[in-house]
């Protein structure tokens, strides 16, 4: 079956290429202890103005408030721009305390590499241009070029190092239910870091420290796929024109053509730009599905395995009876996944999301060790980390024949690298072999039932699991040795 390769176009995700990330930085899992440091962390604990405890969907709607959830889709979400103007200052004292200037000596420290981790850049007179020094950033040319040369500092991923904003991207994850990147932009007074583009992706924006004045225009290509530049001459005046203060949010779609200056004269402006929707629209379902769609079906549909007609290829062009034919074809198709759509199977799609998404934000790792007792026959039992794992069922690996055997896979983003998220070619080597970079367990397709009933109960007794009685253990000592299930003691006494 060909494999359409999903990873290779996050690459182009936002402005800048993202390559591979020096093993020098590692991850930011350690608590630091300066006392501004903790004096900043105990702030955050108190004004916490995103919701922290609650759903995802709380959360995502903590982010656009005021406005209501069901306003922000019906009415902007892929269709138009939203500038929330807030005059909160509790808020914009947290969105400034996501990433400070004054933190970027200590990141800088942690040994990040131009053109993997930051770019430098400075758009004059409607052109861009790179000012990336060679090899490691050094911070005090860094100020140096931010300064003196009026470059615009643009931070990849930074919620490999910043807790909070990996909170905040691990929540927007379980939202969306898809890979959620960031980008933080640092320009100075009087400054403009990138000429007029548009993005391939659905963005957030989030104005941490001072101002930001920007330009939004007509989309020429409404939910672009591909990041480009727009010049100048072809975008025509401004749909939106406007100033981001602290604190303030702005959204815009896909496609959007933006830029955006620093006034002079005050100081220099920080913001954070979250994205998301890269590759994943109905056409990116229908790649991602069609190919096994029809590999199925050449099993049963012996027409299917008809020939071609003769010299079919090597025919410059496609003929009418030809084309009929293939129409025919895919109509029957389309019956198929009318009636049987559940037996579908989006394998890379939901394989890319829960391999490379992040894993849940714990400041202790030692949560996602197996807890309390091993589960017993007259225990009741739940899933641990449900926002974190799927189903899916696929084809053996083992088996290439015909006869194909199905397995159900319990696939799960526990383990996943969060120092490397969304870092393109961060261990491509070990790509290859895809079904190993994924965390999960997998089953006979007998355990299906069972496993269905875990996800969606809260608690089930084991005597209850629809699986034969000598399979239930087996399940449940997988499951919880992975980390996956703890034993919830007996149901009577939580009634
Ligand atoms: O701040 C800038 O110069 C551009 C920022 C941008 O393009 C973005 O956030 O997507
Ligand atoms: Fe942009």
């Amino acid at each position: 079956m060909p494999k359409i390769s999903r990873r290779a176009a996050r690459r182009s995700g936002q402005e800048e290429r993202l390559q591979r990330v020096s093993s020098a930085s590692s991850p930011a899992t350690q608590r630091s202890g300066s006392p501004q440091e903790i004096e900043q962390e105990e702030r955050l604990q108190r004004v916490s103005t995103l919701s922290s405890s609650g759903s995802p969907q709380e959360f995502f709607q903590s982010l656009i408030r005021p406005l209501d959830l069901q306003e922000f889709f019906q009415r902007f979400w892929e269709r138009q721009p939203l500038v929330l103007h807030r005059s909160d200052a509790a808020l914009a004292g947290y969105y400034g305390s996501l990433f400070p200037l004054s933190g970027l000596r200590r990141l800088c420290a942690r040994g990040l590499q131009y053109g993997t981790d930051i770019n430098t850049c400075r758009c004059v007179r409607g052109q861009k241009r790179l000012l990336n020094r060679a090899g490691a950033v050094d911070f005090c040319l860094l100020e140096r070029d931010f300064l003196e040369k009026k470059a615009t500092i643009q931070f990849h991923q930074p919620q490999r190092f910043q807790d909070e904003l990996w909170r905040i991207q691990e929540r927007l994850e379980c939202f969306f239910g898809c890979l959620v990147g960031s980008n933080v932009y640092i320009t100075p007074a009087g400054a403009q870091g990138l000429p007029p583009h548009y993005d391939d992706v659905e963005v957030l924006i989030l104005q941490l420290e001072g101002q930001k004045h920007w330009r939004l225009y007509e989309p020429t290509v409404p939910l672009a796929r591909e990041y480009s530049l727009e010049p100048e001459g072809r975008i025509g005046a401004p749909t939106h024109d406007f100033i981001l203060q602290a604190g303030d949010l702005l959204y815009f779609p896909r496609g959007t053509i933006h830029q955006a200056d620093t006034p002079a004269g005050a100081g220099h402006s920080t913001h954070l730009t979250l994205s998301t929707y890269q590759n994943m629209s109905w056409g990116d379902l229908l790649l991602d599905l069609m190919p096994g769609c029809v590999f199925d079906r050449m099993k049963t549909d012996c027409e299917l395995r008809t020939g071609l007609p003769r010299g079919l290829l090597t025919t410059p062009s496609i003929s009418p009876a030809v084309s009929h034919q293939l129409s025919v074809f895919l109509r029957r198709l389309a019956d198929v996944v009318d009636q049987q759509g559940q037996s579908l199977r989006s394998s890379s799609m939901r394989r890319d999301f829960i391999s490379h998404r992040l894993p849940p934000f714990l400041q202790d790792p030692q949560l996602l060790q197996p807890v309390g007792g091993a589960p017993a026959l007259q225990d009741t039992v739940s899933l641990r980390f449900k926002d974190h794992l799927l189903l899916t069922v696929e084809p053996s690996p083992d088996h290439t024949d015909e006869a194909t055997e199905l397995l159900v896979y319990v696939l799960h983003s526990l383990r996943n690298r969060r120092d490397t998220h969304m870092m393109m070619g961060a261990s491509d080597e070990d790509e290859d072999d895809e079904e190993s970079q994924v965390g999960g367990l997998r089953f006979p397709l007998s355990h299906l039932e069972a496993l269905q009933q875990l996800l969606v109960s809260d608690r089930v007794p084991v005597e209850d699991l629809q699986l034969q009685q000598e399979d239930k253990l087996n399940l449940l000592l997988a499951l919880w040795s992975e980390g996956l299930l703890r034993v919830t003691g007996a149901l009577e006494n939580h009634h």
